[in-house]
């Protein structure tokens, strides 16, 4: 098969959905979100199991929101439930009774199946009982549990070598599983532990991790409440983490400035109507950003520059008052060499490179400078370049610069996505474990674990596709969509003689597969799990370091769903066999033997099961938090970066892909963005108005875009052109439907990650017969 063969459904559409179009909304929430929220849960779950739900999620004796991993407040939860109307999507998706049993899967061809777009696979319902595809097979059929496990580990021990097996993870993996999971993949002999985190974060935790010696943030919540000013870069949180907003707001209440900085003026920065506040239903909003900075994609290293400079101008006019001298002499490295390099900066040129004017970057420069408190969030829009590294590495130089790591109101806050992403990596899965873990695991377990490192997401793409990795196991998340260059990595899953799916719901994964494949369904977090006739808990790790418990609440909708940690210890136990060193039995009796085995081998678990029980569970350490820097050094280190400009022809765009409103990353809950006043269709590309008169395409026009990266031809068909407030020479799209077009040799230096917020293309008018 080559490699240009489009993948059916959402990448080559057959028609379109009926795009309206509709003004930018100024606040984001109020009563629409609620109505919003209700009105998917009631339709999903019905109305007793859907409220039932909602009102356990986010509070301390309930389950952990599925959505994102912004942290719960440590007191005050609100009585209502402490959700947003994203955070309801993820329910009602989860909590549907709809489920697929094996007369779905008879009925449906796979094929048939996968001519689906996203939205309609996503709606078809949980996957009710294990099923496996045979090799030539048209439809999925019924396959019992053990019968699926010994497939697995007959598959696995058929390898030449443990690094012919990948074994990725998405973020909703709670700890437990996740401990679990990559303590049988290395004892099974290899590192290839690839997670969503390689396409997320992962810029963050190298750039966090080399400047300050922790790869995590700093700041808590109470952080934002003392904080003078809050710059976000790169985030939309008004759709991505909702209840980030309730937090500006009070942090606003108490003196706070806001920055924005972002090519769209996006809803949920500008404004808030907050639901849980009758003020906010009312109507009577809170305007959050004081200062918006449209810059231009990947302009963030200019303007982070210019910033600095202007600081450095105020700094030498008043020595002293603007950089704070005690904390740089005494917690810094390299401060001299950043400042040499940075009276070298030419502050016209920066301001070019970042689209804002010299006049808007002096407003935030004598905004800041007397200010010592400072935070600075960020997510994607940072973290998915190039030059990911080290502009993250220049948002510490700022923070650095202002005193403003390891102490109240200040500090470093990279917004998660995933709600156990965070948790996932301290427990463990990681591709490069570090040499202390694993002689903390040879020690508790008695035996070697692999010291090599394991391939990565991208990595794990090319070696399915060069043939070195066959069999590819995934605990959660729709890999085919989420990583870069869908064709390419369609063949890559297709040359491997076994794929497996570890799954709640159906998606496009399952249908683009090895040889053979096998779908296994599990309990999801609103789920009662029960094992041996007793109600088990996992825990969680949020995006500010809280571990916290996440019991679920709803009878599941088929009998034959296992847990994630039930399903890890079976397939460990059939394919380790008697050479297994580890008791997975004693797992299986109750989850806090799990928790035991975490607390003897992971550093901040100390009485883990007795402190997750408390109510709103504990901190993990942070160094930084703590005011100190664990580098090698014990210094927190200032980095010299350069804006390195992406050199584009005249005729070509800058495109970056990112969420709607009405999306959980491949999981599409509906077709609106209502923020963004795009109505009922997602092929669209949202375009300057300069870039439109230039090639000649007016509103509703319909196009393809090119990507040539490396010489390959890449192609989206079919996008509804747009005129929307970005940047020149920049424009927007969703993922995952341009995925085609990210290459996957596209990546960010030192953190590997895809570059899908920065594609090069053209686009081509398309003319449509109606
Ligand atoms: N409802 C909902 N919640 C989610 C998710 C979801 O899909 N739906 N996904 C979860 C996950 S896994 C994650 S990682 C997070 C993602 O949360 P976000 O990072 O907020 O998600 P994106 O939609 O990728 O948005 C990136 C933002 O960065 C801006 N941006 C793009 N390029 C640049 C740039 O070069 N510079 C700057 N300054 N800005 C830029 C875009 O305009 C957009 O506002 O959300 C999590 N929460
Ligand atoms: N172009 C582009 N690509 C991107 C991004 C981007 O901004 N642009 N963002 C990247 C980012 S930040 C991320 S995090 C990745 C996301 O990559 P993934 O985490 O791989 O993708 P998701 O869409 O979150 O996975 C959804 C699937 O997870 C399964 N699932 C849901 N809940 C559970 C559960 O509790 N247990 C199990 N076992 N399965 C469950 C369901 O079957 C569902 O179909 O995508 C990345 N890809
Ligand atoms: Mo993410």
């Amino acid at each position: 098969m080559s490699d240009t063969q489009h993948i059916p459904g959402a990448e080559n559409p057959e028609k379109f959905t009926g795009l309206q179009l509709g003004s930018i909304k100024k606040t984001a929430a109020g009563l629409p979100a609620v109505v919003e929220a209700f009105k998917q849960v009631a339709g999903e779950a019905g109305l007793v199991r859907g409220l039932k739900a909602l009102a356990h999620m986010n509070k301390k004796d309930g389950f952990d929101c599925p959505s994102c991993a912004w942290p719960d407040p440590d007191d005050d939860r609100s009585p209502f439930g402490e959700y947003c109307e994203n955070g309801a999507k993820a329910i009602a998706e989860e909590a549907t009774l709809k489920k697929l049993t094996a007369d779905f899967f008879a009925e449906n061809a796979v094929q048939d199946l996968a001519a689906l777009t996203d939205y309609e696979i996503g709606r078809k319902g949980r996957i009710a009982q294990p099923v496996f595809l045979p090799a030539g097979g048209t439809h999925y059929q019924p396959i019992t549990w053990d019968e699926a496990f010994n497939k697995i580990g007959r598959a696995l021990n058929s390898l030449s070598s443990p690094d012919e097996a990948i074994f990725y993870t998405s973020g909703r993996t709670s700890n437990e599983a996740a401990f679990l999971y990559q303590l049988f993949v290395r004892a099974y002999g290899t590192n290839n532990l690839p997670d969503c985190s390689n396409m997320c974060h992962e810029s963050s935790g190298v750039a966090l991790g080399e400047s300050l010696g922790i790869g995590k943030g700093s700041v808590k919540l109470e952080d934002f409440y003392e904080a003078e000013v809050i710059i976000i870069l790169g985030q939309n949180p008004g759709t991505n983490h909702p209840r980030m907003l309730t937090a500006l707001q009070k942090a606003k209440a108490k003196g706070a400035r806001i920055i924005a900085v972002n090519p769209l003026p996006e809803t949920g920065l500008m404004g808030f109507n907050n639901p849980q506040q009758v003020k906010g239903l009312l109507g009577m909003d809170s305007h959050l950003t004081d200062i918006f900075l449209p810059v231009k994609i990947n302009g963030d290293m200019a303007l982070l520059k210019a910033i600095e400079y202007l600081l450095w101008q105020h700094e030498q006019a008043q020595p002293g008052q603007v950089f704070d001298r005690p904390f740089i002499e005494n917690n810094t490295l390299d401060f001299d060499a950043f400042i040499n390099d940075l009276q070298q900066q030419n502050i016209e040129q920066l301001a070019q490179a970042c689209g804002i004017s010299i006049a808007q970057l002096t407003e935030v420069a004598t905004l800041l400078k007397d200010k010592t408190r400072i935070i600075a969030c960020w997510a994607m829009g940072l973290t998915q370049h190039v030059n990911a590294v080290d502009t993250i590495k220049e948002v510490v130089n700022l923070l650095l610069l202002k005193g403003s790591i390891g102490k109240p109101g200040a500090g470093t806050c990279p917004v998660r996505g995933h709600s156990n992403v965070q948790g996932d990596r301290t427990m463990g899965i990681y591709e490069k474990p570090g040499k202390l873990f694993l002689d903390t695991i040879a020690a508790n377990f008695s035996f070697q674990p692999p010291q090599h490192p394991g391939y990565d997401v991208v990595e794990a793409i090319k070696a399915m596709h060069g043939g070195r990795a066959s069999v590819f196991i995934a605990m959660g998340g729709n890999f085919l969509s989420a990583t870069p260059d869908t064709n390419y990595t369609a063949n890559a899953l297709r040359k491997c003689t076994l794929t497996v799916h570890v799954s709640t719901k159906l998606n496009r994964s399952h249908l683009v597969h090895g040889q053979e494949a096998l779908i296994l369904p599990c309990l999801g977090r609103s789920d009662k799990d029960l094992l041996n006739g007793e109600e088990q808990f996992v825990s969680c790790e949020n995006s500010m370091g809280v571990i916290q418990w996440s019991k679920g609440v709803l009878p599941p909708v088929s009998e034959q769903l296992l847990s994630e940690p039930v399903i890890v210890c079976r397939l460990a136990k059939a394919t380790l066999g008697s050479r297994s060193p580890i008791d997975w039995d004693k797992y299986l009796q109750h989850y806090d033997h799990i928790r035991d085995d975490i607390e003897r081998t992971i550093p901040g678990f100390g009485e883990y099961n007795k402190r997750v029980r408390q109510p709103g569970g504990f901190y993990l350490p942070n160094c930084n938090r703590e005011g100190s820097f664990n580098t090698a050094s014990k210094k927190a280190h200032f980095n010299i970066g350069h804006h390195t400009p992406i050199h584009m022809s005249a005729d070509e765009l800058l495109m970056m892909t990112i969420r709607s409103h009405d999306q959980f990353n491949t999981t599409i809950y509906g077709l609106n963005d209502r923020y963004r006043g795009i109505y009922k269709e997602r092929r669209v590309i949202l375009m300057n108005q300069q870039d439109m008169n230039s090639r000649d395409l007016k509103s509703g026009d319909v196009v393809d875009i090119y990507n040539h990266h490396g010489g390959v031809e890449r192609v989206a068909h079919k996008f509804i052109v747009v005129p929307y407030p970005i940047p020149e020479q920049c424009m927007a799209t969703y993922f995952p439907e341009t995925n085609v077009l990210v290459p996957v040799n596209s990546v960010a230096k030192k953190s590997n990650t895809p570059v899908s917020k920065a594609v090069v293309v053209r686009v081509k008018k398309v003319s449509i017969s109606s």
